[in-house]
């Protein structure tokens, strides 16, 4: 039985066919978006927990490459592998997230876990070993952002708690890269960093699930506007057992390691 935090009249993810729908949209459009997913009623219940951590959430103000990594003192200033942007939402971790919240009844959902499986094409899906990485919540107040980037996992799954009232855009240019040869797309990296290469927004509101593969689409999400904060849950899953973030990667996404 799913979990009833999900929307399985709208979205009967046991079924074959609906898998095989949904995978066929995400390999077409690199990315889906899967309208009320979750309840009101859920997403409400979500909200009410979590907008009163905004404060107690992690907000670092540095900048960071498109790929995460340390910039390349051989490489000049302004290679698009040393271009810096800013992020500057905020997050709570896993271990922040309480015992009982509906965001890990569905994170820990079998159906959810197998339906994740088939429209990813994956054998197999698993939580971080870490107790950090597994689900987050971001908070993004006003004139707050995400910067271009790659992520580490090789697909992404989020879920928009409540909207901003204006910014705040999800852009994306999906399949930049196959990050699993080593391509590291400089010219194309530069050319939307400049801005000179059309890039797709993705329209979606609370409740609604949205997945892409964010290893090899390089995505941002615009600063918001007015004063209602973005919240979104992101849900990150690996496709191997036992695979953590490193030390100094959890020191550079939460500031702290446990
Ligand atoms: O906020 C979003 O919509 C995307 C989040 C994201 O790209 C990330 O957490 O890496
Ligand atoms: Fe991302």
């Amino acid at each position: 039985m799913t979990t009833m935090h999900l929307d399985t009249s709208r979205h009967p993810i046991t079924s074959d066919v609906y898998i095989a729908d949904c995978r066929q949209r995400l390999d077409r459009d690199g990315a889906l978006v899967l309208e009320g997913f979750a309840p009101a009623t859920t997403i409400a219940q979500i909200v009410a927990e979590s907008a009163p951590r905004e404060t107690d959430a992690y907000y670092t103000d540095k900048t960071h490459n498109v790929y995460l990594t340390p910039a390349d003192p051989n490489l000049p200033e302004d290679h698009p592998h040393n271009r810096q942007v800013a992020s500057s939402k905020g997050l709570i971790a896993d271990d922040e997230i309480p015992a009982d919240s509906a965001l890990r009844e569905i994170y820990n959902d079998p159906d959810f876990r197998s339906f994740l499986c088939g429209v990813l094409d994956i054998d197999g899906i698993h939580p971080y070993a870490d107790d950090l990485s597994s689900i987050n919540v971001h908070f993004a107040a006003e004139g707050m952002e995400l910067g271009w980037h790659f992520d580490n996992s090789s697909f992404a799954v989020t879920m928009l708690l409540q909207a901003a009232q204006g910014g705040a855009g999800f852009e994306h240019v999906p399949a930049v890269r196959n990050a699993d040869e080593g391509d590291m797309a400089y010219e194309r990296v530069e050319s939307i960093l400049d801005g000179n290469e059309p890039v797709k927004v993705l329209d979606f509101e609370p409740g609604d699930l949205v997945l892409f593969r964010g290893r090899d689409a390089i995505h941002r999400v615009t600063p918001t506007e007015g004063d209602t904060t973005r919240l979104l849950v992101v849900f990150a899953f690996n496709d191997r057992p036992g695979v953590a973030l490193s030390e100094s990667a959890l020191e550079t996404f939460y500031g702290r390691t446990s």
